[in-house]
């Protein structure tokens, strides 16, 4: 893969080709699957697992040399999940669950790289799985009623089910920075890191990001290089992990109980076992008990945010918690005006993804960092030796780009997905996402996304979600299999009213308040949508199940 195709804001196909052009203009032979799975993440390896047990031939289409999805791409220096390593792994093989131990009580890419791989192989998936193609194009054919499927090797395939499995943190986001193409040295985006490793050993690096990438990366960085300059447009609250080695005896419990805990995280809010939320809100406690309960809650983000029952909902609670982590902040870095600066003001805690970290803020306190403000003095060119701000210049050796991603929509976009009538998915969501229950939209027929938008997936836990999504999927499937169904299409009325469903509910929170990239503030000329969905995972995984229990209540089904 080109830098280009692995950075940057690539819209080539869009998906302009029609499904008859797609079959006339290629006459070479190609294979006919009952499904095409897009990815093979955590999400596609599951669903092609799934897809197996029905007996359906099915091909995956994977970029990578390897499984793995988000463990494969994010081989940065610090890369680790953000979810606690036993409720982080897939649920559906009791075998696989005993048998498999973490190291960590936050995995670090490398492991959970080795547990893809490890599933790739308990389940014999490889064979399934073209790796190192990229899908171009996918078009309805509306003749066959198939979907014909391109890829970048030339070559296409047909199936009645393509099922895009392609993560929602997959598309790569460099900046159109002026002056790129000059600089002399190298550069990397996070996501696209060697697997060979950088040796920074005697380098001026320059990082720019401060999102959940950057924060996990600077410490390491720091460590390595020379010197290390941090450019941050806006700061991030950030909480301490608190990693550590798994506790041998809390995994012997854990796995002793395995379906309890698993089930508590079904019918939870984010996807991961957590305390329920109290019943009150920051509001109607002492300064001093509120400040007992976020010290006793400090270290584990998602109990901090739960301390309470309106710190997503009022700004004023949450202002609350906000100026107890900036105080935390100010507390770990020594210059003052540095910890200012790392203090985040302009959105309310939480409604950008929170990070979490090791040793963050202390990596400011060494000799060899700087931070750069390029919100008051922002990025003009990237030079051949380094950056230029408004205010200066820095010559670096290595830039490093933890700039993020077109996330959600963005790497369906990139697939050139085509439904009924000749409609690019792009054009169909010009303003917005449109799905119904975020796995499926009017138009394209037997085409199911897993954790898609308007969904609750980037605000879960992800593997709770996936298995929710891949079990829903292949019930459906099955379901037309054993009533000779030919399609499953959503009605527009139903997408409709789960698209306001979606819309009402985020716009209940703050969430709609930050710049996020949950909100597609981070791209240019993206629509500002808030494209999860935020009812929660156990209510959404009720309302699917009811869908299906009703026959697939919202969607048309046609012989
Ligand atoms: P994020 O959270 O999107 O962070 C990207 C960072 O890059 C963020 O600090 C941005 O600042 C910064 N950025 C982006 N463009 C620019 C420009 N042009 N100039 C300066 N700074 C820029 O991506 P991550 O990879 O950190 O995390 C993504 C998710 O992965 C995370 O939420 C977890 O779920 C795992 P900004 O905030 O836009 O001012």
């Amino acid at each position: 893969m080109s830098q280009s195709q692995a950075n940057g804001h690539v819209y080539e196909n869009q998906g302009t080709t029609n499904a008859q052009d797609a079959v006339e203009a290629d006459s070479t032979s190609h294979v006919e699957y009952d499904a095409v799975v897009v990815g093979a993440g955590f999400a596609g390896m599951y669903q092609l697992y799934r897809l197996r047990e029905l007996g359906l031939s099915t091909r995956v289409f994977e970029t990578g040399e390897g499984v793995g999805g988000t463990w494969y791409w994010n081989r940065y220096p610090g890369a680790r999940v953000d979810s606690p390593s036993m409720q982080y792994s897939l649920s559906f093989s009791s075998e696989m669950e005993q048998e498999w131990k973490w190291s960590e009580d936050y995995s670090p890419q490398a492991d959970l790289e080795g547990y893809a791989n490890h599933v790739a192989d308990r389940f014999n998936l490889r064979e399934h799985i073209q790796f190192g193609t990229s899908v171009t194009s996918a078009v309805y054919d509306e003749k066959s009623g198939r979907w014909i499927i391109r890829t970048d090797r030339g070559d296409w395939v047909s199936a009645k089910y393509f099922i895009t499995a392609a993560g929602c943190l997959s598309a790569t986001n460099v900046p159109n920075f002026k002056g790129i193409d000059t600089f002399e040295g190298q550069w990397y985006h996070t996501s696209r890191w060697p697997a060979e490793g950088v040796d920074l050993t005697g380098k001026r690096v320059g990082i720019i990001g401060t999102g959940s990438t950057g924060i996990q990366a600077i410490p390491k960085l720091a460590e390595q290089a020379d010197h290390l300059y941090v450019f941050q447009r806006t700061a991030n609250y950030s909480l301490p992990s608190n990693n550590k080695p798994m506790d041998p005896e809390f995994e012997r419990d854990w796995k002793e109980s395995y379906p309890v805990h698993r089930q508590r995280a079904r019918e939870s809010v984010v996807g991961v076992e957590v305390p329920a939320y109290p019943d009150r809100s920051a509001l109607s406690v002492s300064d001093e008990e509120r400040n007992e309960v976020f010290e006793s809650a400090w270290g584990n983000y998602i109990a901090l945010l739960s301390t309470f029952n309106d710190i997503a909902i009022n700004p004023e609670s949450n202002e609350l918690v906000a100026e107890f982590v900036r105080d935390k902040i100010r507390q770990k870095v020594k210059d003052p005006a540095v910890a200012e600066l790392l203090a985040p003001t302009d959105h309310p805690i939480g409604t950008k993804r929170i990070c979490i970290d090791t040793h963050y803020y202390e990596t400011y306190n060494r000799d060899n960092v700087t931070l750069v403000d390029v919100k008051t003095n922002p990025i003009e060119t990237i030079t051949p030796k380094g950056l230029r701000t408004t205010a200066d210049e820095f010559e670096v050796d290595v830039l490093v780009f933890a700039t993020g991603f077109d996330a959600m929509t963005g790497p369906l976009y990139r697939m050139g997905i085509v439904g009924k009538g000749g409609l690019p998915l792009q054009k169909k969501w010009e303003a917005g996402p449109r799905t119904y229950l975020g796995v499926s939209t009017a138009g394209f027929p037997n085409m199911f996304m897993i954790t898609g938008p308007g969904s609750p997936s980037v605000l879960s836990n992800m593997t709770t979600s996936i298995e929710q999504h891949v079990d829903w999927i292949t019930d459906a499937i099955k379901y037309l299999q054993e009533n000779e169904l030919e399609s499953v299409e959503a009605k527009v009325d139903a997408e409709d009213a789960w698209v306001d469903h979606v819309n009402e509910v985020a716009n209940a929170t703050l969430y709609v308040k930050a710049n996020s990239w949950y909100m597609g503030a981070n791209i240019p000329g993206k629509p500002r949508v808030f494209m999860p969905y935020i009812g929660g995972v156990g209510n959404y995984r009720q309302k699917c199940d009811e869908v299906a229990a009703n026959n697939y209540e919202g969607f048309a089904l046609s012989q």
